[in-house]
């Protein structure tokens, strides 16, 4: 084996470690604060994917997650709660809140229209 087969081995290595990690590695929870009027609110960036991409939140407190869509690409054009029946458009360079009230606890996952992208909301 010459040095270059072993380079190639070894990227490939890295690349299959980093897949995993990309799909089954633990995410940054990111719990959505309270604000005065009561309500938890998050950004949420939608670039590529969500970030934050887990969000953590309470039980019976109305959520105000508010998506901006900074790219055009038309993948995120739309996202999806299907738990909670939700799914909505987002224009690009836009905030667009959504709002609704978690009635259980649970972990709920919310994609794209194409479910590529995905991001979950964790109910506590
Ligand atoms: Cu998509």
């Amino acid at each position: 084996m010459d040095t270059m087969e072993i380079v190639v081995i070894l990227g490939g290595v890295a690349l299959v470690g980093l897949t995993l990690w990309y799909f089954f590695g633990e995410r940054e929870k990111v719990a959505a604060e309270t604000n005065e009027t009561g309500v938890q609110e998050i950004k949420v960036t939608v670039k590529g994917g969500y970030a934050p991409d887990v969000i953590v939140v309470k039980k019976d407190v109305p959520v105000r997650l508010n998506f901006y869509r900074d790219e055009t690409s038309s993948c995120s054009e739309q996202v999806v709660f299907g738990g909670f029946g939700i799914a909505r458009d987002l224009p690009a360079f836009k905030t667009t809140p959504i709002e609704f009230t978690p009635a259980q606890t649970g972990e709920f996952t919310f994609a794209c229209g194409m479910n590529m992208l995905r991001g979950k909301l964790i109910v506590q």
